[in-house]
């Protein structure tokens, strides 16, 4: 815990900066959420913290990316952190800072960062011969591959040769190493032996840090047909967000060295070893710690924007809520190793520990408490077995805070939940209605006050993991949300004036949900193809295939040019959107699921597309007359913009 004096000690925590190059999954959830749950815990526990995520926007895959989307690098890159930033706000992130690498003040300290290692010879100049993984936009020695492919992430490779500049790690090679070996700054221990094996023992080269062969990025102050590399340009944005090389370093002087950087297992290599060279080379201290955690993974692959295998969070976090995919991220994932994504995980996780476990236990105990005591409970005499399952409650923001700092999230939530399911054994233990209908009134207060208590503590701890639940749950116990941990003791509330609440969630029907999810994924990603014997059919040129319409049954859709007027959320829902348009002679609403792609306001006066003939459908108690047209960008609906005045038939 921090020094309790006025000046709190300070806490800065970042992910990486993620490629601008494609909608984010939930692997990068994974991390944003972890960061999120320390951040936040750290700030409830008396430091000064300041989270830092954010984009990396240059290099070959995003010029690649917005390519094919047919846009110039910046607009792509524009529209994709917007929807990062809308992302990070539907998970709850509470970053204090987000950082793009497309920031001028970011480009101007990378150029000087570069500038001045030239200047000091730890920059030269040379030409590069050897393989290229343009995914991973690196470059390797022959020895360097791992079965000929690329060892960060085993795709193939590409003979590449030019002029470029070099980072003279080799120069550093030996402080690395002991930073490495002699030091706790790289965590797990099983990161520091690949690191030390097969990089720095292999003999650590000097690292290709420019390229000629594209033009999206920051251009080599002194010799502009040179970019700097991705990789030099994206790490110091950990320093350059704090201000660094600009006018105002208040914050670099306050915050670093960064307490932790969080990553995955497959850039430890540029976090463990290049970025502690360059701030040697720059005389900056190094991280006090990184901790590369594992993959999640989907059908034993890592889950990758590359490879298209991903899960997206929004249709999750639509169905389930946030809690729940927060949830599950942190808990069910040992923090060092991969593990396997599956529906059917993420849907037993939930209705295990948060509908049974958790929810149950406020439901039972919120609802006992306003039948037997009208919701007046107050401090009662203790039995031994009351005051063994309370000091099991005294002894948890210890345990917890211990595992955060390693950081363990997933067993900090064990712990927890340990003292969650311990509430609902006291429960059966002490059989509250019996005591109710033997008239133990002394007895069945103090039960329930013990089971106040255990809630109170538990939802106190759980704040900095899940966001929306436990704020509800004070409502429920009629205390404010605690800001801190500092009631994190059995009998710091005397007397409790409870009220029921919305539960958590109600039980999902998982073989149900399974389905709806496997829909939903077809209707994203395309069926998938089940093998078949059957012969695709031959297109013979005049007969009509099952798949085909003739051009009448085409007409009997009728597309309209609409005016969206009005556009509101629909409450309870955190998809659907209430859209009030004109068809050219009448006022509909219609209900669209694009809340997660556009802010209400920003629909009003647009043109959208309308199946004006379908027949109408209650949605979230709304009837809504007709279906809006979108096509998809980046995993988002978008509204199909068309030309023409209200009312013109589309065709
Ligand atoms: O590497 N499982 O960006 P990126 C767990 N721009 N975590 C995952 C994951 C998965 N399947 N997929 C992604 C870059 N992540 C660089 C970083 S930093 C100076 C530059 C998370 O968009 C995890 O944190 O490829 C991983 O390291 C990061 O996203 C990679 O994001």
């Amino acid at each position: 815990m921090a020094k309790k004096s006025t000046e709190k000690k300070p806490f800065y925590i970042t992910t990486p900066i993620y490629y601008s190059s494609g909608a984010l999954h939930i692997g990068h959830c994974y991390t944003t959420v972890c960061c999120d749950a320390i951040a936040r815990f750290k700030r409830m526990d008396g430091y000064d913290v300041y989270y830092l995520t954010g984009t990396d926007e240059h290099g070959q895959k995003v010029q690649k990316a917005a390519e094919e989307k047919g846009l110039s690098p910046k607009a792509f890159v524009d529209s994709l952190a917007e929807r990062i930033k809308a992302l990070w706000e539907r998970m709850d992130i509470s970053n204090d800072g987000f950082i793009r690498t497309t920031d001028p003040e970011h480009e101007k300290a990378v150029a000087e960062i570069f500038t001045k290692l030239y200047e000091k010879g730890d920059i030269y100049k040379s030409e590069y011969s050897g393989k290229y993984c343009e995914p991973c936009e690196s470059f390797w020695t022959e020895t360097q591959l791992v079965d000929g492919k690329c060892p960060d992430c085993g795709r193939e490779v590409k003979d590449a040769k030019e002029e470029c500049y070099f980072l003279r790690l080799s120069k550093y090679a030996d402080r690395v190493r002991k930073l490495l070996t002699e030091t706790d700054f790289l965590q797990p221990d099983s990161r520091v032996k690949e690191m030390v094996n097969n990089f720095i023992d292999k003999g650590l080269e000097d690292l290709a840090v420019t390229r000629t062969s594209f033009d999206w990025g920051i251009k080599v102050p002194f010799d502009k047909k040179h970019v700097i590399y991705v990789w030099i340009d994206a790490l110091p944005n950990y320093i350059t967000a704090l201000g660094y090389g600009s006018k105002d370093e208040s914050k670099f002087k306050k915050y670093w060295p960064c307490d932790i950087h969080v990553m995955a297992k497959e850039i430890v290599r540029f976090h463990a070893i290049v970025w502690p060279a360059i701030l040697m080379a720059l005389d900056i201290p190094v991280p006090k710690r990184e901790y590369g955690h594992g993959w999640i993974m989907l059908d034993g692959d890592k889950m990758s924007k590359s490879k298209g295998n991903v899960v997206d969070p929004f249709i999750l976090t639509d169905r389930y809520g946030v809690d729940a995919l927060r949830y599950y991220l942190l808990r069910s994932m040992p923090f060092g190793d991969d593990s396997n994504y599956t529906n059917e995980l993420l849907l037993s996780t939930i209705n295990n520990d948060l509908v049974n476990d958790l929810g149950n236990l406020v439901r039972r105990t919120l609802a006992m408490s306003e039948q037997y005591f009208s919701g007046k409970v107050s401090k009662g005499e203790l039995n031994d077995n009351d005051k063994a399952f309370a000091d099991k409650i005294d002894a948890l923001i210890k345990a917890v805070r211990a595992d955060v700092d390693k950081p363990l999230i997933s067993r900090a939530l064990e712990k927890i939940f340990d003292v969650i399911d311990g509430a609902n054994k006291y429960i059966d233990l002490n059989k509250p209605w019996e005591l109710n209908k033997n008239g133990d009134k002394a007895r069945l207060n103090t039960v329930m006050y013990v089971l106040l208590e255990a809630i109170r503590v538990t939802a106190n701890l759980l704040l900095p993991f899940i966001t929306k639940y436990p704020r509800r749950i004070f409502d429920g116990l009629g205390l404010p949300v605690p800001v801190d941990f500092s009631a994190c003791k059995f009998g710091k509330v005397k007397a409790y004036t409870t009220k029921t609440i919305e539960p958590i969630m109600n039980r999902l029907d998982i073989k149900k949900e399974l389905a709806e999810l496997e829909k939903i994924a077809e209707q994203v990603n395309g069926k998938k193809e089940k093998p078949t014997d059957k012969k695709p059919p031959e297109n013979n040129g005049d007969k009509e295939s099952a798949d085909e319409i003739t051009i009448d049954e085409f007409f009997k859709t009728d597309l309209r040019v609409v005016l969206i007027e009005e556009c509101v959320k629909v409450e309870k829902s955190n998809k659907l959107l209430k859209l009030t348009v004109f068809d050219g002679t009448r006022r509909r609403t219609v209900v669209s699921g694009i809340a997660h792609a556009y802010a209400p306001n920003d629909l009003v006066g647009k043109k959208a597309v309308l199946v004006a003939n379908l027949k109408p459908a209650k949605l979230c108690g709304i009837v809504s007359e007709g279906m809006l047209l979108c096509s998809t960008e980046n995993g988002l609906p978008r509204l199909i913009a068309p030309v023409g005045e209200p009312g013109e038939k589309v065709c």
